[in-house]
């Protein structure tokens, strides 16, 4: 008997030269599992089911793209799923459930069928060939999960061969419904070194293209599953986290404790439930903000020649993964009103050799006539709006390659949104900007706040080299003042990001050294942002030599912070995800250095910035 391990070696081994069907033909097909259908029978107050372990071939990008041998469950007479079949019943019910083991070689250990909500976690333990029955009450109405490792996993280190065997319960209130979808986000395979990210057990361009209307709520629900956090990020429209949970408790928040956002991480193990109306028709991404669970050609079952860049336009955006194509569907059919621009702004993007030291950096200047010419630096500079003011911005490209800006957090137009071959509204899609060519993007901010601007294209190239930078919103009422406003861009310089997620390195607004200086006993503003390429964790902490201070968060992703949420706290934040902005007010109380730190959410170090306050 060959150990799990290798034999997951040979199967990766064999999937990577093609011989797979030939040698694992008598495998089912594992079919992904959009869940919309409950799992079992119900005769009276009883859900019985019959659940089967077993490994089958996995397409995640579709039957003619490269698969993967799995395991995954089944009931008994249907095809094995990814995510494994749903358990759906009203609270009260009565689960009777069998599981089989059918995976030679292993012994299951099964996690989430029990009764909740529950500190305790009762796993069910079966050998090969064998059965075991579970008796448990749906007895919380909520959303939970279910999962197993054949490889004796904890849910935070299952990423092979047995990380998709996880499933969603759905338990409803008494004659009523859980109102809105469920996705089961996983990540992991059995081929070595490689990683497909998924949303329903399918990689983007094969998930599921979702199609809203304007003005109509939109609810999802997100159970994480896979062995990391993932940051998700909604383009164009601002989204609320009404519930989170996890295998065992789900709870709702007060509407005073509900945010507006467009980046939040689902954790792992955790359920994360989001309303959000589009406020815009047209084509929209959602999706994961780390760059490798996005990526098309790192990590991934579907790889080099083997893939086909995705999109509706083949050869622009090369979005893949954890990633959902939405459509905005505006049921009155308006015309979207032209943008009379009454400001005009050029945003020039340069090579730069010997930049980063010896290596390359992409610099950007914006200018505006009647005003003095601005250099290109790397990364970008702030670029600060007003509210309200519709503006137009020429983005002029000279890096070389073709490239694409998104507005992050922005709402706007879909053709301005930034996704090339994607973004737009029925025939008219944003194109890429080829290098030596331009694009005019227009907008009319919203509302005043802390933004982010960045490629949408090729980020292990160009966010690295330096194409993102702070975009700040101007009002009377939240006014950006350059003297009590200290932005904290947390990003990639050039070399910074060296290869893998895991070595990743990290500047604060360009430098590893950054300081300002601060007068004391003023009020300022401290805006940050993540715009680092797989940081899904960071924790921030503002201390001095007296300790960790205090600060009152006000804003998160360009919006106000209910009032509920505006408290001072222990200056200490986590997580700080990619692809989140945070503002705090502090007030700093004495003279001397203070400290902005970064670490992991493990603890590891990322860097600091220096304020030296006086008095
Ligand atoms: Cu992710």
């Amino acid at each position: 008997m060959l150990s799990t391990k290798l034999r997951t070696q040979l199967i990766g081994f064999l999937v990577l030269t093609s011989l797979s069907f030939s040698a694992y033909s008598q495998l089912s097909v594992i079919e992904a599992n959009d869940n919309l259908v409950s799992a079992g029978t119900i005769e009276g107050n009883t859900l019985s089911l019959n659940l089967i372990a077993e490994e089958g071939m996995w397409y995640p990008g579709g039957i003619d793209k490269p698969g993967a041998v799995m395991q995954a469950f089944r009931e008994e007479g249907n095809p094995p799923l990814i995510p494994g079949p749903m358990l759906r019943a009203e609270e009260g019910t009565t689960v009777v459930a069998t599981i089989r083991n059918s995976i030679p070689g292993t012994e299951l250990q099964f996690h989430g069928f029990q009764n909740r909500p529950a500190d305790i976690v009762s796993p069910i333990v079966v050998p090969y060939g064998e059965t075991r029955t579970a008796r448990f009450v749906l007895d919380a109405s909520g959303i939970y999960h279910y999962w197993a490792s054949t490889e004796g996993r904890a849910l935070s280190t299952r990423r092979g061969i047995d990380s998709y065997m996880s499933g969603a319960i759905v338990v409803d209130p008494e004659n009523d419904e859980i109102e809105g979808r469920i996705f089961v986000i996983g990540e992991g395979s059995s081929v070595p070194g490689k990683r497909e990210h998924s949303f329903n057990g399918r990689s983007f361009p094969n998930t599921e293209r979702l199609q809203v209307y304007t003005e109509e709520t939109n609810t999802w629900h997100f159970i994480n599953t896979s062995f990391a956090g993932h940051p998700l990020h909604l383009h164009g429209s601002h989204y609320r986290v009404t519930h989170r949970g996890s295998m065992l408790s789900y709870q709702g928040f007060d509407s005073n404790l509900i945010r507006e956002e467009v980046t939040a991480e689902v954790g792992v193990g955790e359920v994360m439930s989001i309303q959000w109306e589009a406020e815009r028709p047209g084509n929209w991404l959602f999706h994961c903000h780390i760059s490798a669970h996005v990526a098309a050609d790192t990590g991934r079952l579907s790889s080099g020649d083997d893939f086909e860049v995705s999109g509706d336009k083949p050869g622009l955006h090369e979005m893949a993964g954890m990633t959902f194509a939405i459509t905005a569907v505006d049921r009155s059919r308006n015309e979207e009103a032209t943008i009379i621009p009454q400001r005009a702004i050029t945003m020039s993007m340069e090579r730069q050799n010997n930049y980063f030291g010896d290596k390359v950096g992409y610099a950007i200047a914006f200018n505006e006539s009647g005003s003095s010419e601005n250099s290109p630096v790397a990364p970008g500079p702030v670029l600060v709006l007003e509210k309200g003011q519709p503006t137009s911005i020429t983005l002029v490209n000279n890096l070389g390659e073709p490239t694409a800006i998104h507005w992050h957090g922005m709402e706007l137009q879909s053709y301005y949104d930034g996704v090339a071959g994607f973004s737009g509204n029925g025939s008219s899609v944003t194109p890429a900007i080829e290098s030596g060519g331009s694009f005019e993007a227009r907008m009319t901010p919203p509302r005043a706040g802390t933004y982010i601007y960045h490629t949408h294209m090729d980020d292990r190239t160009q966010l690295v080299k330096g194409v993102y930078g702070a975009l700040i919103v101007n009002s009377p009422e939240y006014p950006y003042d350059p003297q009590t406003d200290k932005i904290f861009v947390l990003g990639l310089a050039g070399d910074a990001v060296r290869t893998a997620a895991r070595v990743e390195g990290m500047v604060i607004n360009g430098e590893e050294n950054y300081t300002t200086d601060l007068q004391g006993l003023r009020q300022y503003r401290i805006r940050l942002a993540n715009i680092t390429a797989n940081n899904s964790e960071f924790v921030v902490r503002l201390t001095s030599a007296e300790g960790v201070e205090s600060w009152v968060p006000i804003g998160k992703d360009g919006a106000e912070l209910p009032s509920g949420l505006q408290i001072s706290e222990e200056a200490r934040h986590m997580p700080i995800s990619v692809g989140e902005t945070y503002d705090f007010s502090w007030i700093p109380e004495s003279a001397g250095s203070y400290w902005l730190e970064v670490r992991r959410s493990n603890g590891e170090w990322m860097g600091q910035a220096r304020l030296n306050v006086i008095l």
